[in-house]
């Protein structure tokens, strides 16, 4: 049992970990790194499958509190330490919901149902099988998206929010990131956004938090 104060992130090495490394960077927490790797076995002990029955990481604890999916340990992070670093997602009820659906549209529109189907039948071809015409579809559906996420970028901008940097910026820079390394081509506003995003201290230490040795 591990101590009831203690935060501990399992999982480095991917996109996705990257995310959860990325905010408690930003927040400037002390944490401790259980650093399993993807597809290498460790997902699947029952130790870590009574942790994470999705076989899947990352996988945040917070003392006894104990949450999966990227995005929602993003965002319960933000809204759990991020006041003083004005990082909590929006209170007021239309800002929260514009904030949702920007977490939602990147991790459906350019996570899931395209870099992940790229991935899946790409890089993984050998276990989920080749299909070169739905990474075709995902490929053009990314650009189609990332054209959108750059149309509403464009209308309030630097950040997803407007003036102030959120979670959602962690979410939707790993997406461009991965498309980027897959030469998906990105319009120019989206470069220069991603210019911002990287830049930030805890980017680079989240990079370093999430490296697998
Ligand atoms: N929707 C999940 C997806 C997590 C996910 O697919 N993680 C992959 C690595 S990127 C994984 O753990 N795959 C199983 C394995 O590697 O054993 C999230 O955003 O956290």
């Amino acid at each position: 049992m591990e101590q009831s104060g203690q935060r501990i992130l399992w999982g480095v090495g991917t996109s996705r970990t990257l995310r959860a490394h990325w905010i408690l960077a930003e927040l400037e927490l002390d944490y401790v790194t259980r650093p399993m790797t993807s597809r290498s076995g460790e997902t699947s002990t029952d130790q870590y499958s009574h942790i994470n029955p999705s076989q899947k990481i990352p996988t945040f604890q917070d003392g006894y509190f104990t949450l999966s999916e990227s995005a929602a340990i993003v965002n319960y992070v933000a809204t759990r330490y991020g006041q003083a670093f004005d990082l909590a997602p929006p209170t007021d009820p239309q800002q929260r919901a514009l904030y949702d659906q920007w977490c939602f549209f990147v991790m459906m529109e350019l996570d899931a149902h395209t870099l992940y189907v790229i991935r899946k039948h790409g890089d993984l071809s050998n276990i989920y099988g080749e299909a070169e015409q739905a990474i075709r579809t995902a490929r053009e559906g990314f650009q189609k998206q990332a054209n959108a996420a750059a149309k509403r970028l464009d209308q309030l901008g630097p950040y997803v929010l407007g003036a102030r940097f959120s979670g959602a910026d962690i979410l939707l820079t790993s997406c461009l990131n991965g498309a980027l390394r897959r030469s998906i081509e990105l319009p120019d506003i989206l470069h220069r956004y991603l210019e911002r995003t990287t830049q930030r201290t805890a980017y680079y230490q989240a990079m370093r938090a999430n490296q697998s040795v």
